[in-house]
């Protein structure tokens, strides 16, 4: 059976809406419209009343995208309904095979939009710019496909994996981001490290990809944009009971408890 982009936009949102698994994608579609089935998951979802807050970038590490097998930078899309209160036990009720992962968060002062003849170097230039805050984040990952398994095509299709999200304290950008240690915790033990580089070499790389990936797919950056810069380590499964703990060097530790 061949899915037309619709039907495979429907068949992924339902999968999210009703926490269920789904078969990978039988039908062989590119990269552009793998981002076209995206965006009509978001149409789907602001229709039914969540509002965009910003993108999120993803495989930005080499640790994520050995682990994943897939070798090229996406992006996806945040609403509010992916927002999470750290404060707030996690429940697991509404995912589906959920892990989570240590990020930095970009939040902008005022909205970024792409200018005709702009290169891209002015364009990161312009959203590194309009960058106000900056917090350790985590990002809970849920692919709606079978055992967590996808092309890439399949995983920006379903949004990048996207679920939910948590900030931690937001300190004001810009500041030193670059070469940071970071931990990643569960139930106080250490189980990954690494350093803020692992995002791109450095972190204030992002805004140069995310500038190529605006350009090539008009994602939006509306004023007071959330924006995800990807994991820095290699993801963890959830489980219930677990704490989570997120430590980069120079920000407040970010913790959040599963329910
Ligand atoms: O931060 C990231 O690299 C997110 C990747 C999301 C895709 C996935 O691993 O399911």
């Amino acid at each position: 059976m061949t899915l037309s982009l619709q039907d495979i936009a429907e068949k992924l949102h339902t999968a999210q809406a009703n926490a269920t698994e789904t078969s990978q994608l039988e039908e062989e579609i590119s990269i552009d419209s793998a981002y076209e089935v995206q965006r009509l998951i978001l149409d789907r979802r602001l229709a039914q009343g969540e509002t965009y807050i910003g993108p999120k970038l993803g495989f930005t590490s080499k640790a994520k995208m050995e682990q994943m097998g897939v070798h090229n930078i996406i992006v996806g899309f945040l609403t509010d309904a992916m927002d999470h209160d750290p404060s707030e036990e996690l429940s697991l009720k509404d995912l589906i095979h959920p892990r989570i992962e240590p990020e930095l968060v970009f939040e902008l002062g005022s909205a970024v939009e792409p200018v005709a003849d702009e290169s891209v170097e002015e364009l990161a230039e312009r959203i590194r710019s309009a960058v106000r805050k900056v917090a350790v984040g985590m990002e809970v990952i849920d692919s709606r496909y079978k055992d967590f398994k996808f092309n890439l095509a399949d995983v920006v299709s379903d949004n990048t994996s996207a679920a939910r999200f948590v900030v931690g304290q937001y300190q004001d950008f810009p500041r030193e981001l670059a070469g940071l240690k970071v931990e990643f915790l569960i139930n106080g033990e250490v189980v990954d490290s690494a350093d803020t580089n692992a995002i791109l070499g450095d972190p204030n790389e992002a805004f140069l990809e995310l500038a190529k990936m605006i350009q090539k797919y008009g994602f939006h950056l509306p004023a007071g944009a959330t924006i995800l810069g990807g994991s820095m380590t290699a993801a963890q499964w959830l489980e219930a009971g677990q704490v989570i703990e997120a430590r980069v060097e120079t920000f407040e530790p970010l913790t959040l408890k599963v329910a």
